[in-house]
């Protein structure tokens, strides 16, 4: 390595680069972890001697696996399935589940290696891993997607464990498609255990678990603000994304007081400047997870307006991206901060390139990132597996509770890394250390394995 920490960040890049040429995604996620890292193991040299962040970022397996299907017209049909299970030193590998038409391997292995991270910020004992297939789920019927998750399975099944791996959902995957690689994976293995989180109430899910993503995004804002001495309420939130994580942070923004004034999907955003109530948000859920519309179908349904691209113009107290990565530039972030807003919740992961992530730093608004800000979904799925485990589950108080609890937990330990001693917080550095820490420990205890 270098003298100065520039030229370990550049050296250290230098070597992701070439390892893994063209995965843009994933160098942008290790750069922006790497960058914060390294000034804080500068006077710990066992990090460095013993290589921590170089193996950090190489995923301890990938598995990339063919997934052939027959659709309606019985043509066949060939997708990509992949896992990536990025580290295993705090426990299983946990990590969601994408079925995007635009999944590479370069997006599975950032969110694995963020996943990684992120799970050790909740606490739980969670090894990070990210998973999906380049499989597009629009306009497919029921019959098709369920042949596509079967399939999907009789190749995964051998690769996952409620002790080894244990997929939960994401971008496309939700309550239906875990219902299908629940019950192919119980067929397979002849086995009924918590291989799977999310899974459905009346087979071993767990209350809340959808919501907790939406959820503990909003608390986390909510938590940010408190240290200002200010709340949610009476705050406008602008929101991107219509689908699980999107709806649940509405309501919670709902149930704090604040009003949301957009949601979105790929076609476009609505916006809505009376608010999109609880009413309006049973309307989103049903058309986007029955009915399995467009967006612009609210502003028909309601008189709002239905404009293409995204909604980062839209004046607000709150930004709460909850679409997908990059979906936030450095301009984009600029507009938002000239409108009004002074706090921005990542729903998403990744959602802020570098360039926009610079620009909250620098007008130092309150910037929670994504493995800090949407740990919530993960923490309730790593209680699903203690549930599943002990065979019970808990009151929907108790996970109320714990997921609150988990939230402020999370948001105390960043606050503890993040405090730049000038009264500001930067959670993102807060975040990065946070999560390295335990899982960097764990591996020093391991020896070189
Ligand atoms: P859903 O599939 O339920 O919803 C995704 C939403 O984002 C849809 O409105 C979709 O629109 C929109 N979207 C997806 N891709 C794009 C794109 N390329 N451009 C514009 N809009 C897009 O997914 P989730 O709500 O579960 O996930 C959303 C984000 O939250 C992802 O980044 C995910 O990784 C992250 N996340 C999810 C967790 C969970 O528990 N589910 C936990 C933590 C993070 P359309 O319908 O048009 O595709
Ligand atoms: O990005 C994420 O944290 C998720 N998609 C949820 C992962 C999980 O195992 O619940």
């Amino acid at each position: 390595m270098g003298t100065t920490v520039e030229e370990q960040l550049e050296s250290f890049m230098h070597g992701v680069e070439r390892r893994n040429p063209g995965e843009i995604e994933f160098h942008q996620a290790v750069e922006e972890v790497v960058a914060t890292i390294l000034p804080y193991i500068q006077d710990k040299p066992i990090y460095q001697e013993m290589q921590i962040l170089e193996r950090m970022a190489e995923p301890d397996r990938v598995i990339t696996f063919r997934v052939c299907w027959e659709d309606d017209k019985q043509q066949i049909r060939t997708q990509r399935g992949y896992r990536v299970q990025n580290n295993n030193a705090i426990g299983p590998y946990k990590g969601g589940l994408r079925f995007h038409h635009s999944v590479t391997l370069s997006i599975l292995k950032f969110l694995a290696f963020e996943q990684t991270f992120k799970n050790s910020l909740t606490g739980l004992p969670m090894g990070g891993a990210k998973g999906g297939a380049d499989f597009n789920p629009k306009g497919k019927s029921d019959h098709e997607v369920m042949r596509f998750c079967q399939q999907f399975m009789t190749e995964l099944f051998r690769h996952i464990g409620e002790d080894t791996d244990v997929p939960a959902g994401d971008i496309g995957v939700g309550a239906r498609e875990i219902g299908y690689m629940f019950g192919t994976y119980k067929r397979l293995t002849n086995k009924f255990v918590g291989v799977l989180t999310g899974k459905g109430m009346e087979y071993g899910g767990s209350k809340i678990r959808t919501e907790a993503t939406g959820y503990g995004t909003v608390y986390t804002a909510a938590n940010m603000l408190a240290v200002k001495g200010d709340s949610i309420e009476g705050k406008t939130a602008i929101i991107s994304g219509s689908g699980n994580v999107a709806t649940y942070a509405a309501e919670k923004i709902n149930q704090l007081g604040g009003k949301v004034v957009t949601l979105s999907d790929s076609s476009g955003f609505v916006y809505d400047k009376d608010g999109i109530d609880a009413d309006k948000l049973a309307y989103v859920v049903d058309l986007k997870t029955v009915r399995r519309g467009r967006i612009k179908e609210y502003a028909d349904e309601f008189g709002a307006e239905f404009h293409e691209g995204k909604p980062w113009g839209v004046n607000c107290d709150i930004a709460i991206p909850c679409a997908t990565q990059n979906e936030i530039d450095g301009d984009e972030a600029k507009t938002l901060i000239k409108n009004g807003c002074t706090c921005v919740a990542e729903g998403a992961n990744m959602p802020t390139i570098k360039a926009g992530i610079d620009v909250y730093l620098d007008a130092k608004i309150l910037f929670a990132p994504s493995k800090m800000a949407n740990a919530g979904g993960v923490a309730v799925s790593g209680l699903e597996m203690s549930q599943n485990s002990a065979r019970i589950s808990w009151s929907e108080d108790e996970l109320q509770k714990l997921l609150k609890d988990t939230m402020t937990g999370i948001h105390e330990s960043c606050l503890e890394y993040g405090d730049e001693g000038d009264g500001y917080v930067n959670y993102l550095k807060g975040a990065n250390l946070a999560g390295f820490v335990k899982v960097a420990d764990a591996m020093l205890a391991y020896g070189v394995v």
